[in-house]
């Protein structure tokens, strides 16, 4: 029983990562389309390229999640027994979300964004016919049903074998003085993005849901000031929870390549602890520049967002550094995949930082610095993690093995994802605004530079993903977690 369980647990990480690695092949083509029609090299008109942002920001997001989940789902069937039917459960929700979001997207035309800003539903199904526009929401609905069913089983789960989200969460040996190392790192993590994760889902279905009642029945409206609160605290949490899940992967491979183990010590605990918190208040930094938002909540979002990105980036930095200085770690993809991924990282949180500043979000918010931030963190951090994850998991169950052509796809997309981020940064400090279709001549260079770099991160991507699949036979075949690795010689 034991065994089938987790020979179908390793499928269906197996499956997720083969969705996860070719929608973001798929999606990284819609990005550099995007890029060439800003950089006026094929145009396409203004509707598609809209339609396509679309997409590429929902998608992206969403394929974040998955691929966060696998590593998030995979890790902790190490520690306790998880029941495949729940991930293939949201495996089942998500893959028909997906579907529905296509259709909007692309027989409808639904083209307002992945934030879904209420009422832009409501105003494109006036035009559009409301279809498309309610596709979109139940599809984005559905989704999120997946995800809080997974994250609930998870949290019984917890409650089972840790007797609380508080203890999963470390409490004992922050508040009642237990001695020791807390629960597994995978577990602490875990617990944070259910937590996070749930109440930020919970928003966005209620904004979602608005919209929804809005367009059936126009003559109920709501506050948009409050729909947007709403849509930006899920915005928000849905992204963050992308790399809680991903630095999972950080965590256990590191340790195991360097056969030392990851500790939660209290300064981890303490910080995963602040995160859980912080990531839920500091969401108002995407209101900074909403003058009707009250003024406390702002500087709120100012003050937090410089305390949330910290903790938990400086106990992972530091942890990684500390847990490969002298020991015998063995540099192949999957660890170089890790210790690059969070450079990455904390790269990307550095532009997010300034830009949660007020003054200077005044000047920075709706230019390409931002998109320059998010592709940074996202991009060189959690994807890098999800590659390199898929490495790790293919050699320790498939059959994949490295070799040079892997080394070169490393460097080529580490290299030219820092040239995609650095040009859209650069457009932000020469203030080309995001989310335009149409880009002044002065602006197109940026743009152009972006389409090449693009291209190579494509070819890396392919590489990653055609290895990956290749490699990947006997998967849940063997009854017994395969041990591939051995500290180096
Ligand atoms: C080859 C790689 C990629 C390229 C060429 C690319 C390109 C772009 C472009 C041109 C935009 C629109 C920028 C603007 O004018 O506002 C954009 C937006 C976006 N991208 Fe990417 N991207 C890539 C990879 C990624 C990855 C890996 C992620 C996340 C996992 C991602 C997530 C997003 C999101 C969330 C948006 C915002 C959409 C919106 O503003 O509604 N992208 N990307
Ligand atoms: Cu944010």
């Amino acid at each position: 029983m034991e065994a089938k369980a987790r020979s179908l647990n390793k499928k269906a990480v197996a499956i997720a990562l083969t969705i996860t690695s070719i929608v973001l092949v798929l999606m990284m083509i819609f990005g550099v389309i995007m890029l060439l029609n800003q950089g006026n090299v094929v145009k396409i008109s203004p509707q598609l390229f809209y339609q396509v942002m679309t997409i590429h920001g929902t998608g992206m997001v969403g394929i974040a999640a998955l691929g966060g989940s696998a590593i998030m789902w995979y890790f902790l069937t190490k520690y306790i027994h998880l029941n495949p039917k729940i991930y293939f459960t949201n495996l089942f929700l998500s893959l028909i979300g997906v579907v529905m979001v296509l259709v909007a997207i692309f027989v409808f035309k639904f083209s307002d964004g992945w934030t879904f800003l209420y009422p832009l539903p409501s105003a494109s199904a006036k035009i559009y016919g409301s279809t498309g526009a309610l596709l979109f929401l139940f599809g984005l609905l559905i989704l999120g049903v997946g995800y809080l069913i997974m994250y609930f089983y998870i949290a019984v789960r917890f409650v089972k074998e840790y007797g609380s989200l508080g203890k999963s969460l470390g409490w004992d040996y922050i508040f009642r003085g237990k001695k020791g190392y807390g629960p597994p790192a995978a577990v602490v993590a875990s617990t944070m993005v259910i937590i996070a994760n749930s109440v930020g889902i919970i928003a966005g279905a209620t904004a979602l849901v608005e919209s929804i009642i809005n367009i059936l029945n126009p003559h109920i409206t709501f506050d948009p000031m409050l729909a947007k609160h709403l849509t930006y605290a899920f915005g928000h949490i849905f992204a963050n929870c992308t790399i809680y899940m991903a630095v999972i992967a950080v965590y256990e491979i590191l340790s195991e390549y360097t056969g030392r183990p990851w500790k939660s010590n209290k300064a981890f605990l303490i910080a995963w602890n602040c995160s859980t918190l912080f990531t839920l208040m500091i969401y108002t930094h995407h209101l900074l520049m909403d003058f009707a938002v009250p003024q406390w909540m702002l500087i709120i979002g100012q003050i937090f967002s410089y305390a949330n990105g910290l903790p938990v980036m400086v106990v992972t930095a530091y942890g990684a550094l500390m847990i490969v200085f002298r020991s015998a770690v063995k540099w192949d993809f999957a660890s170089s995949m890790m210790f690059l991924a969070m450079f990455g990282w904390v790269a990307g949180a550095v532009p997010a930082i300034i830009d949660a500043t007020i003054v200077v979000n005044h000047v920075m918010h709706n230019t390409k610095w931002v998109p320059g931030h998010f592709h940074t963190y996202m991009g060189m951090g959690v994807v890098a993690m999800i590659f390199g994850f898929m490495y790790y998991f293919n050699k320790s169950e498939g059959t994949q093995k490295q070799n040079g052509f892997d080394k070169l796809a490393i460097a080529t997309y580490f290299l030219f994802f820092t040239g995609l981020a650095g040009s859209f940064l650069y457009a932000g400090k020469i203030s080309v605004p995001r989310r335009w279709a149409e880009h002044l001549p002065e602006w197109t260079s940026s743009d152009q530079a972006g389409v090449i770099c693009g291209i190579f991160v494509i070819a890396a991507a392919i590489i990653f993903t055609t290895r990956y699949i290749i490699g990947l036979r006997n998967i849940g075949r063997q009854p017994q977690q395969k041990k591939s690795y051995k500290t180096a010689s």
